[in-house]
């Protein structure tokens, strides 16, 4: 694993904001002590084990993926963490937006892959610079755990031709992969300690394979925008402020969670779902299961 990347006051300096243009991910950005993740890691496995018998409208893994930041404050507190906002603003600018936040989880010894894709052919807005993903590993991410796997500079492509394969074992909605064979030789293993983040661009052709590992391989991935993304398929949808001002006014603001799971945020949770669909769904051939896979 390699060492923490050195950061200036807990910015990136000009040289790795150069890195992340050119390369389109940087890793590994330390984040949080153990002792931060562990509690962290402590705090979601409790709501999982509460929640396995209390029922909510939608199965749990619904509401830890897509925007988990809008029902779950663990999402909201870690996307609109100080110590990542200060790294995402050495890259987005100072007003910060967060589209959503979610959770990634491979349970041990599981086959669930992430095929090799390009974010931004989902998300509807273009191929804006104006977004990237910091993932954070709330456990080891490494090859034996099945961490992600980027592709160096392909952010300089355009949106590629991507397939729907609806497999059960993919997290994505819609099991897309991309119509480019990637040679093994080409992906670079994103490998992280907890507390470790990387960064990584919409157009970035990146995945991750199977969990072979005896340990649960937990990340957050949080997606944030600046306000001059704007949302192209639908016209308007839901962010949620973070840093700075919004002056575009280009997305409906929804609030952090006050309580976990309340009435309110999940009406809130099921809007925002619903538009969220219509745009990652836009171009299906079928209708897929966005963000309720069985797995975790
Ligand atoms: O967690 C993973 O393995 C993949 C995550 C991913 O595709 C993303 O954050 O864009």
């Amino acid at each position: 694993m390699d060492k923490n990347i050195e950061l200036a006051n807990g910015k990136l300096t000009h040289r790795l904001v150069e890195k992340y243009t050119k390369d389109g991910f940087l890793f590994p950005i330390g984040i949080f002590s153990q002792a931060e993740v562990d509690a962290f890691r402590e705090e979601l496995e409790a709501i999982e084990h509460a929640y396995a018998s209390i029922k909510l409208p939608k199965p749990l893994s619904a509401y830890k993926r897509g925007p988990a930041n809008a029902v779950i404050p663990l999402a909201a507190r870690i996307a609109k963490d100080k110590a990542v906002l200060d790294v995402v603003e050495s890259i987005l600018g100072g007003n910060i937006l967060i589209w959503a936040a979610e959770f990634f989880i491979k349970e041990m010894k599981t086959e669930n892959f992430v095929g090799m894709h390009q974010d931004l052919t989902y998300w509807g807005m273009g191929e804006t610079s104006g977004q990237i993903t910091a993932w954070i590993a709330l456990s080891p991410s490494n090859v034996e755990s099945g961490c992600m796997e980027f592709v160096r500079k392909s952010h300089k492509d355009k949106i590629l031709p991507h397939d729907d394969k609806f497999s059960k074992k993919s997290l994505l909605s819609r099991g897309q992969e991309i119509k480019v064979d990637i040679p093994k030789s080409e992906r670079i293993f994103a490998e992280l300690n907890p507390g470790q983040m990387s960064l990584h661009h919409g157009l970035m052709i990146h995945g991750s394979g199977p969990n072979s590992s005896n340990d649960r391989r937990i990340g957050i991935a949080i997606r944030y925008i600046n306000p001059d993304v704007v949302q192209q398929t639908l016209g308007k949808s839901y962010a949620m402020p973070a840093r700075g001002v919004d002056n575009k006014g280009n997305f409906i603001h929804y609030p952090e969670p006050a309580k976990i799971f309340s009435e309110e945020s999940l009406q809130m949770h099921q809007e925002i779902c619903d538009s969220q669909h219509q745009v990652l769904m836009a171009t299906a051939k079928q209708e897929g299961a966005v963000w309720s896979k069985p797995t975790s």
